[in-house]
């Protein structure tokens, strides 16, 4: 049995962030991982770092590795009917977007435990959440050598992903959910070739979309629109390099850099919140509580936006007796999150090539971009929200 202030299930960038802030408030935390290490350390998900979000790794210690590898965005490319349309991030906020691979945030924040002797369990499994409804909350689970352990708190953060066990955890009945499912799924590659384009490229197609994006100059990401349901059997590298090169062609001969494909996966998309983010002392933080669809690059970006309200809350909590952060703690982070819902969803119903949609539809999408493009108003807004709005 360990006593602990706060048990953290999940160490992706939500849980392994809300440790190291409540650690540098001087709040004790456990986090318990079912997955190793390696395994986490590895996972290729997300690469755009919104500016608040840099401000912040940065303004907290560990930052240093980003600096010096990360890539700085100025700007990005709207590809359609074959031709680039440029969105000056910066000329239009005063802001940019990094390109960092998700995974090297996970690695900087582990290394940054270990450094300091903060505790992740690697490898857990059984994992219950108890007494939730009072304030001495309990966490059982086996851990990685099969003893079955328990953690006692004053608060539970539930860090564990969309598929994780803290919101099943939560009476039925409790949670207002909002579900919506896109036509289609991503099937993303990374490719052992320099990047074909200095920025990211996200192109409308009527093949279907697709995006160029990187994570170092040797190399590259890219996503193609496929059904949903897709197999990757279906999926050889030649097809799926012939996909690219015709969806991002453009009419003065762009062509995609190709190289060996390192990995490759699909993902459904979808949007999903629910509400509110919290039952009793249990805090729901990242895609735990709400997902959106990668269009917009923000998931990663709440999860940090969430974890940062709530170790503010339960400073307030834990350490001054104040309930109120806590009580509020729903509320701020949702507010944050239906905007991004909604530009995801804006940027992905702008960009796909919905199978469901008739001529006036298309008609509709097509003008919807190139207003966007060529409108100093329309384009500052999608800026704005793509860098990243400013933390509350
Ligand atoms: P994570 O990263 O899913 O971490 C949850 C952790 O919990 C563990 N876990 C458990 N641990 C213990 N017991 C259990 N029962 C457990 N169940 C699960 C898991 O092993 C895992 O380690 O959630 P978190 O921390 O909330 O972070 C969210 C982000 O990972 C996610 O939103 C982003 O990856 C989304 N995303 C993007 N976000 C961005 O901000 N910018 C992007 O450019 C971007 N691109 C993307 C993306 C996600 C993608 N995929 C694959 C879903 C591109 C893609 C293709
Ligand atoms: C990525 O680089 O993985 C990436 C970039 C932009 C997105 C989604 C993913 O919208």
């Amino acid at each position: 049995m360990t006593d602990t202030q706060v048990g953290i299930i999940g160490a992706g960038p939500a849980g392994l962030l809300l440790s190291y802030l409540l650690h540098l408030q001087g709040i004790d935390a456990v986090v318990l991982e079912a997955r190793s290490r390696e395994y986490v350390e590895k996972r290729v998900r997300a690469g755009v770092c919104e500016q608040p979000t840099v401000d912040l790794l940065r303004n907290i210690g560990v930052g240093a590795r980003m600096d010096a590898e990360g890539m700085p965005h100025h700007g990005l490319s709207f590809r359609f009917e074959g031709e680039d349309h440029r969105i000056p991030l910066t000329e239009l906020t005063g802001k940019c977007i990094t390109v960092y691979g998700q995974q090297e945030i996970v690695k900087d924040l582990i290394t940054a435990h270990v450094d300091k002797g903060l505790r992740i369990e690697f490898e857990v499994s059984d994992v219950v959440l108890h007494d939730l409804e009072t304030e001495r909350p309990r966490v059982t689970y086996t851990d990685a050598d099969g003893n079955a352990c328990e953690l006692i708190c004053a608060a539970v953060a539930g860090c564990d992903g969309f598929h994780g066990v803290s919101r099943p955890s939560i009476p039925e009945g409790q949670l207002k959910v909002y579900d919506h499912e896109y036509p289609f799924a991503w099937l993303g590659v990374l490719a052992k070739t320099p990047p074909s384009h200095e920025e990211l490229i996200y192109a409308r197609h009527e093949r279907g979309f697709a995006l160029h994006s990187m994570r170092s100059p040797e190399l590259t990401r890219l996503y193609l629109q496929v059904p949903p349901g897709e197999s990757l059997d279906n999926w050889p590298d030649e097809r799926i390099w012939s996909e690219l090169q015709q969806r991002l062609e453009t009419k003065d001969g762009f062509t995609v850099r190709e190289g060996p494909i390192l990995e490759k996966n699909i993902t459904p998309m979808r949007s999903f919140v629910v509400e509110p983010m919290q039952y009793g002392r249990l805090f729901l933080a990242g895609d735990a509580a709400h997902i959106v669809p990668p269009t917009g690059a923000k998931g990663m970006n709440l999860a940090i936006a969430d974890v940062r309200n709530l170790a503010w809350a339960l400073k307030a909590l834990l350490q001054v007796g104040d309930p109120e952060p806590a009580a509020a703690y729903s509320d701020r982070c949702l507010d944050r999150v239906w905007r991004a819902e909604h530009f995801s969803w804006y940027m992905t119903q702008m960009l796909h090539a919905d199978p469901g949609a008739d001529a006036f539809q298309q008609r509709l999408q097509l003008s919807q971009l190139r207003y966007t493009v060529r409108s100093k108003a329309a384009a500052g807004s999608l800026a704005e929200n793509y860098v990243g709005l400013p933390f509350r």
